[in-house]
């Protein structure tokens, strides 16, 4: 007998779907892949109300594009909508996300980082170059976030470009996201002859993957449209918080981690394990 016999099986956006063999090594390779089709457009329309409402709140209340820098120019950004909204939180929460990115990974189960939306507004500037972990203080390369759309997406807006094996060099150099980031991660770029790669055009529902120290970036949006993309960060669980929570790591330490101590496994109030469940 299983564990679990006698529970239904997962259902509605909690619903498991397998990842094929080729995605899994693709991943592996090249630090980032694209699941198409991973959230459907009746659970898109259940789900994206909810989320926009919270960005829009965000929205109204935001500079003119012309008045922020390189950085505030990017995106809105909201953080950890699941705390803030039962809808959000079922979908954050998902088990089907989680453990794409456990399979991914190839971990045996994932903790919740924080979650995130990006809504690339019309006439939004670029993504500098960066590596997310350069912000995480965490002791651990099997960190990954799911960068899904709740729009379709064209491809002159565009998904990231990321540089293929990027990861698997660690940390490129400590900058935070800007001009300065941009400047060097594209010498980096040329000078490790790294290839970039992007996955194009993409519907509201597909996701892509990446890792921590996946070096990447996005186009500026030139279209009327508001690119509102959900994004949802994990660590493998087990993981242990960084002796360096200085820098860049200090706000995130704070936020994301409820300051558990350096040295301490990851496993505060708002990291719960979201598989296996
Ligand atoms: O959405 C973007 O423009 C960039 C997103 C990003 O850098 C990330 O999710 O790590």
């Amino acid at each position: 007998m299983t564990p679990d016999a006698g529970l239904p099986p997962p259902s509605g956006i909690d619903r498991l779907v397998e990842i094929d063999r080729d995605t899994i090594d693709g991943f592996q390779r090249n630090g980032h892949a694209v699941v198409r089709g991973l959230v459907s457009p009746q659970e898109i329309s259940e789900f994206r109300p909810a989320i926009e409402a919270l960005v829009g709140r965000l929205a109204e209340k935001a500079v003119p594009i012309e008045a922020r820098d390189t950085y505030g120019r990017a995106f809105l950004q909201a953080h950890n909508l699941w705390t803030r909204n039962p809808d959000t939180k079922r979908f954050v929460f998902a088990a089907r996300f989680a453990k794409v990115a456990a399979d991914l990974l190839g971990v045996e189960g994932v903790r919740l980082y924080h979650d995130q939306a990006l809504f690339k507004e019309p006439g939004g500037g670029h993504t500098p170059w960066h590596q997310d972990q350069s912000y995480w203080p965490l002791e651990t390369n099997d960190t990954i976030t799911m960068w899904l759309p709740l729009v379709d997406v064209p491809a002159e807006v565009g998904t990231m470009t990321f540089a293929n094996g990027s990861h698997l060099r660690g940390n490129l150099g400590s900058f935070v996201i800007g001009d300065d980031s941009e400047a060097r991660f594209s010498e980096v770029v040329r000078e490790l002859n790294l290839v970039e790669a992007t996955h194009g055009a993409v519907k509201a529902g597909d996701a892509t993957f990446h890792r921590g120290w996946t070096l990447h970036r996005a186009p500026p949006n030139p279209t009327s449209l508001m690119r509102s993309v959900m994004t949802v960060i994990w660590y493998a669980d087990g993981t242990r918080v960084s002796q360096d929570t200085s820098g860049a790591r200090f706000f995130d330490h704070k936020l994301w981690l409820a300051d558990t101590p350096p040295g301490e496994v990851a496993a505060g109030p708002l990291n719960p394990v979201l598989w296996p469940r």
